[in-house]
């Protein structure tokens, strides 16, 4: 289990529960049969449910293995053939529909075989993930957030500068999930990772229709993208200016070839790129809502409690995906998280040398680089000690703007007034209407 995983289970998932005790929409989940690599299942939906359900996931692991990892899929009907699992092999599975507001709860563990027709039920098991699965890893990074969010411990860090070093290891090398593929980085071979990764796009296809904003090396744009015997797609495009140093192509394309790493529904998907003609573009899907910290500004109170963590579960299954990838994204925050029609929230900006150089939110220079001060952990801060565990402090913050509708963390405070009084252990307060059960989440444990 990622230290995503088990921190969304712990934390997210209880908060919900305290908030909303939202129900599962998924009824009974059955083994319709099994081959020696493949399973099919289905399931009925329960009675009265919303006719908002947009997909289910299903999410599995070989029982065995429980501790090394799951993999996941999704179906938008009631059944599902999952495939590619060891003959032989009693595998768990567990399903949850995803509704505009977010997932709701899990349906019941089932343990299912493959190579036999038998249901090897064990239908009592609840969704109950504690500590046995969790390491020491995962207990520090579930402790920074504890720090984080209650600001109950003075000396925090300073204990912690001292027990830096001997977590760096630890904290810095996050083992990729078994099943899930491993994010490569592209700074190995450029050129190579924009072939292997992205798709090249004919400019033909690419219809620009308006300007939406600005990128660190280019404008913005919405528009167009036309597929052969397929209907036109909204999509956002990003291009890079003329007059661009080979370093900057090398740049610009770089955020697409991590892009193009990743698969996942909170993630915002790559489309293509155009780099054979000029202007070099990067075309990526529309999320018509724009960045989720002001589309929260421009929507101040307009959401319930349940829609709001529905908006951060999504932002936590996306760094979930990211952290089992291998992938530590460094400059997470509620700008570089983009909302779509139905709410749902991806997480975007995979360009990481904007993280220490051009950064558009003031930046504190520390060791030859520049953090986005009111985001970042302290021990990136001091040492540049990036990692999933400082990827969790900046999900911390951005809860709180979430549940603040946008509001800017440390409001007016200076990045220097940020660093000394976190170093005191100041922490940013309850949220006005922010439920304690998901401020304080001892309260829920
Ligand atoms: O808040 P916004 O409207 O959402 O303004 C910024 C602007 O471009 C500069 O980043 C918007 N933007 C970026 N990517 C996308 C996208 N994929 N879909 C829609 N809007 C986007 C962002």
């Amino acid at each position: 289990m990622s230290i995503w995983e088990y921190f969304y289970t712990m934390h997210l998932t209880q908060a919900c529960e305290c908030v909303s005790a939202g129900p599962s929409l998924v009824g009974v989940v059955r083994k319709d049969w099994a081959s020696d690599n493949s399973i099919a299942l289905s399931w009925t939906e329960v009675e009265q449910q919303p006719n908002d359900i947009l997909d289910y996931e299903i999410k599995y692991y070989a029982k065995e293995q429980e501790q090394s990892g799951y993999s996941s899929t999704r179906t938008k009907a009631l059944s599902v053939v999952v495939t590619g699992l060891k003959p032989s092999t009693v595998y768990v599975f567990h399903v949850r529909a995803r509704t505009a507001a977010g997932f709701t709860a899990y349906s019941n563990k089932l343990d299912f075989s493959t190579g036999d027709s038998g249901v090897a039920a064990d239908q009592g098991q609840v969704l109950v993930v504690v500590t046995a699965a969790v390491g020491g890893f995962s207990l520090l990074v579930i402790l920074t957030l504890f720090f984080l969010i209650t600001g109950r411990c003075q000396s925090f860090i300073k204990a912690k500068r001292k027990s830096d070093d001997k977590r760096r290891d630890r904290f810095q090398n996050v083992l990729p999930v078994p099943g899930i593929k491993t994010y490569v980085d592209p700074d190995e071979d450029p050129t190579q990772a924009v072939h292997q990764f992205t798709t090249e796009i004919d400019p033909s296809r690419i219809r620009i229709e308006r300007v939406i904003g600005a990128g660190e090396l280019g404008e913005v744009c919405s528009g167009r993208l036309r597929t052969p015997g397929e209907k036109d797609i909204p999509v956002a495009i990003k291009t890079l200016k003329g007059g661009y140093a080979e370093r900057q192509r090398r740049d610009f394309l770089r955020e697409a070839s991590i892009m193009g790493q990743f698969d996942h529904p909170n993630i915002v998907r790559l489309e293509g790129v155009v780099t054979k003609s000029t202007p070099v573009m990067i075309v990526v899907e529309y999320m018509e809502n724009g960045s989720l910290d002001s589309f929260l500004r421009h929507h101040d109170g307009h959401f319930t409690v349940v829609q709001l963590v529905g908006m951060l579960h999504g932002v936590a299954s996306g760094m979930t995906y990211l952290s089992d990838m291998g992938y530590v994204h460094r400059d997470l925050s509620a700008r570089n998280v983009l909302v779509d029609e139905g709410l749902v929230c991806k997480v975007s900006d995979f360009s990481p040398s904007r993280v220490l150089e051009d950064h558009p939110e003031p930046a504190f220079n520390t060791m030859g680089g520049k953090i986005p001060i009111r985001w970042t952990a302290p021990e990136a801060i001091t040492y540049r000690k990036f990692s999933s565990a400082s990827d969790v402090w900046s999900y911390g913050i951005v809860m709180w703007e979430v549940m603040s509708y946008g509001e800017r963390p440390y409001w007016e405070m200076s990045n220097q007034d940020v660093i000394l009084s976190i170093e005191e252990g100041y922490r940013l307060p309850v949220p006005m209407g922010c439920p304690v059960a998901l401020y304080y989440r001892r309260s829920c444990l």
